[in-house]
């Protein structure tokens, strides 16, 4: 593949946060290492990278105390250098964390006042995020938990944060916006520990919703990677059951702080797996990379890390292509593809028949006892590729 392989093209739908390249790198020991870069400049520097689009929060584009001539003006400037550039808000969310008002959390704060005012400044922004053409909703729970379990009983948690998201699924439909909500799990940090704190905990809190599939997911990697899980194993129980909505790219080590480095800087194989995953399913949702520069960095850093998450995406794409392709490598698939059956895919569904002939099948176990996998060959054809010399 030529080099132009790794160049980012709108149609790859890469996408950043305006809070991600806006970072200014500021962190609870050290403040601001960057001026902040205007909105309408990430817009224009991210689509000559060759982005597809950019997200917001309400606050990322809208001062908090704008007045309403100001947000009329201020939007009109962004969508301006949006029709200018071609670049797409794709997603919108709304900041439920920086005000004072949310320390107890926003849609499960012990305060009635602060639920209301949650749903308030939730609807206002969705309100903001359709004007811009947004079709996905986040919702990250980032202040919804606790430090101590005194404070509240966490299945009174369970029923506010329900009913919050029951009212805003009605609001989007009443108002015809067709938003797909995602809900983006983490275990920790801001709060000591956050409710819905991993993929599986949502995907089943989404059962009990009174608008099921209007909801899905919004996994990343730092979290699950936090949490000590495999992401891409959450990633494919998402896919698996049709909630894969949005996915946040980014890397960490495991057992540290909330890191949001650039994608697949850490652990370019957990990456790999990653990519590999989510193109062997053909999966068309954006590539949103929620991460950020170094604090060591300038803006042309900034710029350095945005361009360096997608092309390293592309990298990885390129290398499960190759794995997809490599003989050898197929060959041990295939072997295990059809390892202990007559080489059609097998699937075990129940009859009553079945269930009896299956009782009284025998099988050699002495063979299958015996018998290695091989996955130290097939891991290690992996990581040669990985490496570049394969
Ligand atoms: C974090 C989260 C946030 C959310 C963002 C969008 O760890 O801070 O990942 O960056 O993704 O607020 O909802
Ligand atoms: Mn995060
Ligand atoms: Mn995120």
């Amino acid at each position: 593949m030529s080099e132009n392989a790794y160049t980012p093209r709108p149609e790859h739908h890469f996408t950043f946060g305006l809070w991600t390249v806006g970072n200014v790198g500021r962190d609870p020991f050290g403040e601001p290492v960057r001026s902040p870069i205007s909105p309408v400049r990430i817009v224009e520097k991210l689509a000559e990278l060759g982005a597809y689009g950019v997200n917001l929060h309400d606050e990322d584009l809208v001062p908090r105390e704008a007045t309403p001539q100001e947000r009329d003006r201020i939007v009109r400037e962004f969508r301006d250098a949006l029709a200018k550039s071609g670049l797409k808000v794709p997603m919108a969310t709304t900041n439920l964390f920086t005000d004072p008002a949310f320390r107890d959390g926003a849609f499960t704060s012990n305060d009635a006042r602060v639920r209301r005012y949650a749903l308030q400044k939730t609807m206002r922004s969705m309100d903001l995020g359709k004007e811009l053409g947004a079709e996905v909703y986040v919702f990250w729970g980032g202040r919804e938990g606790t430090e101590t379990n005194a404070a509240k009983d966490p299945r009174e948690a369970m029923k506010w944060f329900r009913d919050a998201l029951d009212f805003l699924c009605e609001y989007s439909i009443a108002q015809g916006y067709g938003y797909r909500f995602a809900l983006e799990p983490k275990p920790n940090e801001p709060r000591g520990d956050i409710y819905l704190p991993t993929i599986g905990h949502a995907l089943a809190f989404i059962t009990t919703l009174a608008h099921p599939a209007m909801v899905g997911l919004n996994p990343e990697v730092a979290h699950d990677t936090m949490a000590g899980l495999d992401f891409a194993h959450g990633v494919a129980q998402a896919l698996d059951a049709g909630k894969l909505f949005h996915i946040d790219l980014n890397d960490q080590k495991p057992g540290r702080y909330d890191q949001d480095f650039r994608f697949g800087a850490v652990d370019p194989k957990g990456a790999f797996f990653l990519v590999k995953l989510l193109e062997d399913a053909k999966w068309n949702g954006m590539r949103h990379f929620d991460a950020h520069a170094y604090r060591t960095e300038d803006e042309r850093g900034v710029w350095d890390f945005a361009a360096g998450c997608m092309r390293t995406y592309l990298i990885l794409k390129e290398k499960a292509a190759r794995w997809n392709a490599d003989r050898e490598i197929q060959q041990l698939v295939g072997a295990l593809r059809s390892r202990g059956s007559d080489g059609r895919a097998e699937r075990l569904t129940f009859s009553k028949e079945r269930a009896e002939q299956l009782k009284s099948q025998p099988l050699d176990l002495a063979a299958i006892r015996s018998e290695g996998y091989a996955y130290e060959r097939l891991d290690q054809l992996t990581m040669e590729i990985l490496l570049g010399v394969r």
